[in-house]
């Protein structure tokens, strides 16, 4: 083996165990809490924590007091970007949203100790962000007699599971029937029955234009539309 050959294996070598060693480096930070402080980031008493794209952190409420971590920012869904339901002392829970953020600087608190529990989430460039829940809607054509009888049928087909899910009928700008629901991966057929309120509402019409929004945690809203006739 030439020198130079021998220096550009060497040189490739070092490259391997430097990117191996930074892959290592790049578990994250669990964030905890004591009464009324985050613990277990760097620096303090607003500490920081670090984790990569993709990555779900675990809290740990290592007080007597409930505690949770709430995003200050919103996501598409308008509900905080990432959270823990308020946990009791000595319970754990992971820190749902977290694993769709792209790199960036977030900032969380806790809701009940606002002012006392505030901290820092750094998510790097490494990994890569888990897809936001998503889905097609589409509502099924039916007479204003049907839909009354037995609602809104709506045909949903997300890539994954989705719990949570919230859909709304309306008319116009009313509310006509609601559904919360877990979706499946693949088609699922939805059926959204009306209240008694919006039962009224349709009742006499020939036509109606009615709409179903899905409100996805996490995720975009997504409405479908359809004339009854
Ligand atoms: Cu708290």
């Amino acid at each position: 083996m030439t020198r130079r050959r021998l220096l550009f294996v060497l040189g490739i070598a070092c490259a391997v165990v430097l990117f191996a060693g930074g892959l290592a480096l790049a578990a994250f930070q669990p964030i905890a809490a004591t009464d009324n402080v985050y613990t277990g980031g760097s620096g303090g008493p607003t500490p920081t924590y670090t984790m990569d794209q993709g990555e779900r952190p675990t809290f740990l409420n290592g007080g007597a007091n409930q505690h949770n971590a709430t995003a200050r920012q919103n996501g598409p869904d308008g509900k905080a970007l990432f959270l823990t339901p308020t946990l009791n002392g000595g319970q754990q829970g992971s820190v749902d949203g977290t694993q769709y953020l792209t790199a960036g600087t977030y900032q969380f608190f806790c809701t009940i100790h606002p002012t006392e529990m505030q901290a820092t989430l750094v998510v790097t460039s490494n990994g890569t962000p888990q897809a936001r829940p998503s889905s097609s809607i589409q509502v099924t054509r039916r007479s204003v007699a049907q839909t009354i009888k037995k609602g809104l049928k709506v045909k949903m087909t997300p890539t994954t599971t989705i719990a949570g899910v919230t859909l709304t009928a309306k008319l116009g700008k009313a509310a006509i029937g609601k559904k919360t629901t877990t979706l499946n991966a693949g088609l699922n057929a939805p059926v959204v029955k009306l209240s008694k309120a919006g039962k009224s509402k349709l009742r006499g019409k020939s036509t109606a234009k009615v709409s179903v929004t899905a409100d996805i945690p996490f995720g975009s809203p997504v409405t479908g539309k359809v004339k009854l006739t």
